[in-house]
């Protein structure tokens, strides 16, 4: 299961810094409207930023910003010398962000207003959130350098997608039998996805609905992962949606001492009697 990152309620930060915002707000040049505290923007999303002018000053043109680290920085570039439009009081002024792969509960844009001579700033009033679209499960490919999947084992439900993001340059993702395959090594940043619903299983049939799979060029050194779909029907072995034949066959096949075996549906490590009964009595079409 995905876990969406948690908003903190850090009332009393959030209190201080609502307090300082108003504070500097009678003085404000210009206001940042949104986000503005407490959005969960989607990566890959586009999220419009708004801002509007208080009081007018002899712009020149907008700066954007954001941080996860707080308020007060330091700070990412997120767009530069955005062109200064309508320099009005009360005009609004709009940056459509294509939401970055930052995962983070805790996130703040500034926007500038820059000027000929003074510049004027203002901040997000709260952090927002950066998080996964829904149903979706992420695996970080190389984390720092290392010949890692991050995590490399994941248990996913049936409809999940997994998206890779590269976290280092030259890996690629293979399933060990072709289900899918990433292509030739990537650079840092990459994403690759796979939808894993019932079409998927049905044409990449695999036991237990476990897909494993490695990069090419570190598998010697043990860069292996592991996508273990969770079925809605654990005796379907094979994941078709269905208890049947084949089913029956790969548990006949694993008969014995089987320590995590997809068989093993009572987790007792023997594929035995009990397993069967319970596939037979699940047989026919999986609800
Ligand atoms: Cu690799």
């Amino acid at each position: 299961m995905h876990v969406l990152p948690v908003i903190r309620m850090r009332s009393f930060l959030v209190a201080a810094l609502v307090l300082a915002s108003s504070a500097t707000a009678a003085r404000a040049h210009v206001i940042l409207d949104a986000p503005n505290g407490g959005e969960v923007l989607e990566v890959g999303s586009v999220f419009t930023i708004s801002w509007h002018i208080v009081i007018a000053h002899n712009l020149q043109n907008w700066d954007l910003w954001y941080s996860t680290v707080g308020s007060a920085g330091p700070w990412t570039t997120l767009a530069t010398d955005l062109p200064a439009g309508s320099g009005q009081v009360g005009s609004v002024h709009t940056y459509d962000w294509t939401i970055p792969f930052v995962l983070d509960d805790s996130v703040w844009v500034r926007v500038r207003m820059d000027n000929s001579a003074t510049d004027y700033y203002d901040v997000s009033n709260a952090p927002f959130s950066i998080a996964l679209p829904p149903n979706t499960e992420m695996v970080i490919v190389g984390p720092g350098g290392a010949v890692a999947f991050e995590p490399d084992l994941l248990e996913i439900d049936l409809g999940d997608t997994v998206l890779w993001f590269w976290g280092s340059t030259g890996h690629n993702v293979v399933e060990d039998n072709g289900a899918f395959d990433s292509g030739a090594t990537a650079p840092a940043g990459t994403i690759f996805e796979v939808l894993f619903d019932q079409a998927f299983l049905d044409a990449n049939p695999r036991p237990g609905a476990i897909y494993d799979y490695h990069c090419d060029p570190h598998e010697f050194f043990g860069m292996l992962g592991t996508i273990d779909v969770v079925l809605p029907c654990p005796t379907d072995l094979s994941g078709d949606g269905e208890v049947g034949a084949f089913d029956l066959a790969l548990l006949l096949g694993s008969w014995g001492p089987c320590p995590g075996c997809p068989a093993d549906s009572d987790g007792d490590d023997d594929v035995d009697a009990f397993d069967l009964a319970q596939l037979l009595g699940s047989w026919g079409p999986c609800p």
